[in-house]
């Protein structure tokens, strides 16, 4: 065992004592969530002694410090990860063993915390993990929201969303910080005042209210290396509270708006995920944190640094997304209203201090806000914005004279909305993509006329995810074999994976790793019958898809093959067909209603299959309630076929095609996000792609010329698959439950084209990449050898690579080792 600072001794009496303390209660007394926060306090005992250690090293070093700004870090459960990172996992598990526990089910006790969507908060969290073991200084910067992204509950097949109260209990592993708290100020109006002694006017907000950030801190814990950095997350409170004097002065009114106003802004995480909903709470939560997070940045440089003007020698602010944007106009007004300086020399610093990426091209995902909202709610801030503008487009106008059509497609400011990834572009020294294609896109496309202004700013990081919790903690049983057979180098350098390639043909090994393949289909199949009732054969294909529900990202043409699949059984029940298990597992948006109807379908189509005797178990659909990262974990070492099936163009990178790969999954994919990189590393022989270019998609988009109906008149396996949407078939005869998607694939009544996503153009070649991974999957050496090379050449795809690349061509950070 590596060297940490855990006796096993030690740890069962200091578990005992904690439950004591806590609870009153002897061990045997104690409920399995009580055994969880006693083990959990446990556990933070030793962290927090690194947490100082690192401190004091970081102090002593002053290393340049990246500022990971985010709406969202979708952290998953804490608890087996720090065990993972600290070297303790199996120590502990045995400690707890000898007091009567399995640490698994104490690990179950954990809220999985859920404060993110998607890919980009998921990536948020891999990102401070790499950090972490990597040796930087980083913080992470984001919302203590008090109900993290909903749970989700099925009912007669439909969606429900159920309130995620994961701080009901308590949360362990959270350190509250009132001595670091920081006003935030929200409407009022802006005064000018001369100072003749400077000459300047200056910028005053008056008639202001306020609100104060509170600072949450969680430990990041690096592997093996003692390093602990922070994510810390703001919480709002009334300041009100603090000022009891404001009663005092009979204005009893603006206490009560200014606690109201705390109230509400900490409540909740905007659902969406790649969609924009132009809410006024959602700007109060961008600037309630990125105010308190750059004022309390720039506190923290002014203690050891005296010069501002070196700001970006020490500090990068991170955007992740256009969602914390509000940076380059907070460290604006702090640099000319609080520190006095001039533009030039405040514009001089945010612009290099300051770093963009974009995650998505959808075009309704981009951030504009209208004028008036913002303008009201953050005078001061719109002030600077509109400044900003002025001068950029001065700058467009230089470049482009007379040009007013650069004006109008780059303005910051048009229209009377504000454009958040413009200002990003404008105000930062560096503009990136997540996956090569995506950046390529963003420069041809998307970001044309801003990559011709300045090319310099343009670069590609190709996403990552981090080993230490989607295998080593995730998939314990292949972990261990991966080091039986290269050393556990990978946990920290995961291109030593390649080092595999050399069994891919070897019998044995071939067999040892389907046989892990096995054992982990059947950890799932048992979650399945726990959960959904479901019997599912470990045997058949463990097929797919676990991601957001979104039409691009075609969980419908999954459902719908499973559908024409289900009718190819029914008319030649003596074909040869390799069993098969279509796993769905997704969140819809509340208000995606659309979406929500493909989750219905997906569950009548399991019923009415499931059900049906006459196809002998042949085929199985499950849709996986509350899918979420704690059984993402699971899901992933059971997967033999990964579905990455967006349309081309449309998926940015995707992580979740990483996390399958890792595991051994084979991709069924389009040529779109990483998957393109994925497909290089591996060969296209060991995955399964089809389906319209980026390219194809882009020139139907731009030119026309796409009909889904041809396919709907040519082709019977499509008509009829279509025609069961509208015939009762998966709806007890109801004939317009379904029609909605029906009429989206077909009917141009509404404006928008129908079939958007190019869904008919590439099902018939969806259908026989499908058609492959059946013949593939038959030949038991070759599909191990598939699924071997898979793990083996995923090295590429750690957040360690994509964060070394970070730090060399973007945040040039210092690596830190902690002394001793
Ligand atoms: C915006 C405004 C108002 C409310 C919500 C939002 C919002 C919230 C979340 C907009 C977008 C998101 C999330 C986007 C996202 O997760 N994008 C994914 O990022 C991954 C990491 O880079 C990529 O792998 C995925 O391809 C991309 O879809």
């Amino acid at each position: 065992m590596l060297d940490n600072n855990f006796k096993k001794e030690e740890f069962k009496k200091s578990v005992k004592e904690n439950v004591k303390m806590l609870y009153r209660k002897t061990i045997e007394e104690a409920s399995q969530e009580q055994i969880f926060q006693a083990v959990s306090l446990a556990v933070k005992d030793v962290i927090i002694d690194n947490w100082l250690l690192t401190q004091k090293q970081y102090e002593k070093d002053d290393p340049k410090i990246v500022y990971y700004l985010s709406m969202e870090f979708l952290m998953g459960r804490a608890l087996g990860n720090n065990l993972i990172n600290l070297c303790a996992y199996n120590e502990v598990k045995e400690a707890l063993e000898e007091l009567g526990f399995d640490l698994n089910v104490i690990e179950d006790q954990e809220p999985d915390p859920a404060l993110g969507n998607g890919g980009l908060g998921r990536l948020a969290a891999c990102f401070l993990d790499s950090l972490a073991t990597l040796g930087y200084c980083a913080y992470g910067c984001g919302i203590r929201y008090h109900y993290g992204l909903f749970k989700q509950k099925i009912e007669n097949g439909f969606q429900v969303e159920v309130p995620d109260n994961w701080l009901k209990d308590g949360y362990p592993f959270e350190l509250r910080r009132p001595e670091y708290a920081k006003e935030v100020k929200f409407g009022g109006y802006v005064k000018v005042v001369y100072d003749p002694a400077t000459g300047r006017n200056n910028f005053v907000q008056e008639g202001y209210q306020s609100v104060l950030a509170i600072p949450y801190d969680m430990p990041i814990v690096g592997y093996n290396n003692k390093i602990v950095n922070t994510l810390r997350i703001w919480d709002a409170q009334a300041i009100s509270e603090f000022q009891l004097d404001l009663f005092d002065k009979g204005d009893y009114r603006k206490a009560v708006e200014q606690e109201n106003l705390a109230k509400n802004i900490c409540d909740v995480l905007y659902p969406n995920d790649n969609h924009y909903a132009g809410k006024e709470l959602r700007l109060k939560q961008q600037y309630f944190f990125i105010s308190a997070s750059i004022q309390a940045a720039i506190e923290k440089y002014k203690k050891s640094h005296n010069d501002l003007h070196d700001l970006p020698k020490k500090v990068t602010f991170q955007l992740n997304d256009t969602h914390p944007t509000m940076t380059v106009a907070e460290l604006m007004r702090i640099l000319l209203d609080e520190e006095g300086m001039t533009w030039e020399e405040a514009w001089e610093i945010t612009t290099h201090t300051c770093a963009y990426t974009n995650h998505t091209i959808m075009a309704e995902a981009l951030e504009k806000w209208p004028i008036e909202l913002f303008s009201k709610l953050l005078p001061r801030i719109y002030q600077i914005i509109e400044e900003i503008n002025r001068r950029f487009i001065q700058e467009i106008n230089n470049k482009y004279p007379g040009n007013q059509e650069k004006v109008r497609k780059m303005a910051i400011i048009y229209d009377g909305q504000v454009k958040m990834a413009h200002l990003a572009i404008a105000g930062g020294y560096s503009v990136n993509g997540v996956a090569r294609l995506h950046t390529e896109i963003l420069k041809k496309q998307e970001l044309k006329d801003f990559y011709e202004m300045y090319p310099n700013k343009f670069n590609n990081k190709t996403n990552g995810i981090t080993q230490r919790r989607f295998l080593l903690h995730g998939n314990p049983l292949l972990a261990d074999w991966v080091t039986d057979h290269i050393g556990d180098g990978w946990i920290t350098d995961l291109a030593q994976l390649s080092k595999l390639k050399v069994y891919a043909d070897d019998k044995r090994a071939q067999q040892e790793f389907m046989n892990i393949k096995y054992q982990n289909k059947v950890r799932l199949a048992k979650y399945i019958m726990e959960n959904n009732g479901i019997e599912v054969d470990p045997r058949s294909i463990f097929d797919v898809q676990v991601k957001r529900l979104h039409e691009y990202k075609r969980q419908l043409m999954n459902i719908l093959h499973v559908m024409y699949l289900y009718n190819q059984i029914k008319e030649h029940p003596e074909m040869d067909f390799y069993p098969r298990t279509f796993i769905f597992g997704a969140k819809a948006a509340a208000g995606y209603v659309r979406a929500k109807l493909t989750i219905k379908l997906i569950n009548a189509v399991a019923d009415v299959v499931n059900n049906d005797k006459s196809i002998n178990g042949k085929l199985k659909v499950v849709f996986i309630e509350n899918y979420r990262v704690s059984n993402a974990e699971m899901i992933f070492a059971a997967a033999d076929v990964s579905e990455q099936i967006s349309t081309a163009s449309k998926e940015a990178s995707g992580t979740g095609n990483m996390k399958f790969m890792l595991n051994g999954a084979v991709t069924i994919g389009t040529m779109d996000g990483a998957n393109v990189e994925i497909v290089e590393e591996v060969g296209q022989e060991n995955a399964f792609i089809f389906g319209l270019s980026s390219d194809e998609v882009i020139n139907f988009e731009n030119h026309g010329g796409y009909d889904p109906m041809q396919y709907f008149n040519n082709d019977p396996d499509i008509r009829n698959v279509l025609m069961q949407l509208i015939n009762g078939t998966y709806s007890n005869g109801d004939f317009e439950l379904f029609r909605d998607i029906y009429d989206s694939l077909l009917n141009t009544k509404s404006s928008d084209r129908a079939d958007t996503y190019f869904i008919l153009a590439d099902f018939k070649a969806y259908a026989e990449a499908q058609k492959r991974v059946e013949e593939a999957y038959k030949d038991e050496a070759g599909w191990a050898e598939k699924a071997l090379l898979n793990t083996a050449c995923s090295g590429k795809f750690t957040s360690d690579r994509t964060i070394q690349q970070y730090v060399d061509e973007i945040w040039h950070l210092d690596k830190v080792t902690i002394d001793k």
